[in-house]
């Protein structure tokens, strides 16, 4: 029988050689905790997150744009379930991560605290928080964890769409009238900052970052995806003429990247500890949804247990 240290070194050596860790694999419980906290969050982020979006879909400007809002919410919900299914192979009910989501403990994206005021934010929230959100799950899909990495496989091609959905948004209305010009820079303004937080805090203020990479369960860090993502979408704005909201940033020629002025982690601190334009609309609405959903869980469980029964039944006959 092994000491619980000759595990740790096993499952250090384990992760070292790039294996993933599946459900049944013994892993240290810090592992379990860090991934439960992580998997929870991002799951909860995909769901929240249709709530800036769905307030939209009546007021879509065509039939097209609505049909393909309509598509990409949906594909946010079923993120959501593959990875609330990922968390439950580690030890945790859905119910349990619902309930730390409706009393605070759990966390979900700071993003999902702003406000979606026109339908030029459409197209920012496409194209700037899917692009960072890829970003980080293409990081993602290398992660240790075994249905963690292969739900980033196919959360990324979904997120790939979703992003070039948004700029094409903002494409069309940068190429439209000076009113749609200025609704795409207003939207540009307020979503660009709240972006770059979306990363998390610098590197030297994670507090997770460190044990995280060692554990391969984050493969970057929370600057380096930020700054590849600074580096993508700088190109991308001036591509369509847009401006990007840092009258400071400029481009070190050395380095070959963009730099950006300092980031206000005062309001990422206020946004992720409640106190964000949102967080009291998006927190009771969930919580108010989901009171009403009851009967539907509840059907659809008694009717899968009915499946089962017949089954039953019908292998003993
Ligand atoms: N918001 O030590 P770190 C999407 C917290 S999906 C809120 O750096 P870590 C798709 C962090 O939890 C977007 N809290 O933490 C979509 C920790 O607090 P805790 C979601 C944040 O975990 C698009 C503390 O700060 N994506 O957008 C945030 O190592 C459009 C210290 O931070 C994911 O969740 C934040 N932004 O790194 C849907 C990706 N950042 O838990 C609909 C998976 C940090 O100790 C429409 N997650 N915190 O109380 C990750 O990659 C990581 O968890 C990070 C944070 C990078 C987010």
């Amino acid at each position: 029988m092994k000491t619980a240290e000759e595990k740790l070194k096993d499952f250090d050596a384990y992760i070292e050689s790039e294996e993933k860790i599946e459900p049944k694999d013994w892993m240290p419980d810090e592992y379990r905790k860090t991934m439960i906290r992580q998997l929870s969050q991002h799951a909860h982020s995909e769901v929240i997150g249709m709530q800036p979006e769905g307030n939209w879909v009546l007021r879509a400007p065509s039939l097209r744009a609505k049909k393909i809002l309509l598509a990409k919410i949906q594909d946010e919900g079923g993120h959501g379930l593959y990875l609330y299914s990922a968390a439950e192979t580690l030890g945790i009910s859905r119910d349990e991560m619902i309930e730390q989501l409706h009393s605070v403990k759990a966390k979900y994206s700071s993003i999902f605290n702003y406000p979606a005021l026109t339908w030029a934010d459409i197209g920012a929230i496409g194209w700037l928080v899917d692009g960072a959100a890829i970003v980080n799950q293409i990081s993602l899909q290398r992660t240790s964890y075994g249905p963690y990495s292969r739900a980033m496989v196919r959360i990324c091609k979904e997120e790939s769409f979703h992003q070039r959905q948004g700029y094409e948004i903002m494409t069309t209305m940068m190429n439209g009238t000076a009113e749609q010009k200025e609704m795409a820079q207003d939207a540009m303004n307020r979503w660009w900052w709240p972006s770059l937080m979306m990363f998390g805090p610098p590197d030297n203020e994670s507090a997770h970052t460190k044990q995280s990479m060692q554990w391969k369960i984050k493969r970057e860090s929370n600057d380096v995806l930020r700054q590849r993502f600074i580096d993508k979408t700088v190109d991308q704005a001036h591509f369509i003429g847009i401006t990007v909201p840092d009258k400071n940033m400029k481009f070190n020629e050395s380095t070959q990247h963009w730099e950006i002025s300092p980031i206000d982690w005062e309001e990422f601190k206020q946004v992720i500890s409640g106190n964000g334009p949102c967080n009291h609309k998006r927190l009771s609405h969930h919580i108010k949804v989901h009171k009403q959903g009851k009967w539907v869980r509840e059907a659809a469980l008694a009717f899968s247990k009915n499946q089962q029964k017949n089954k039953a039944t019908l292998f003993t006959n």
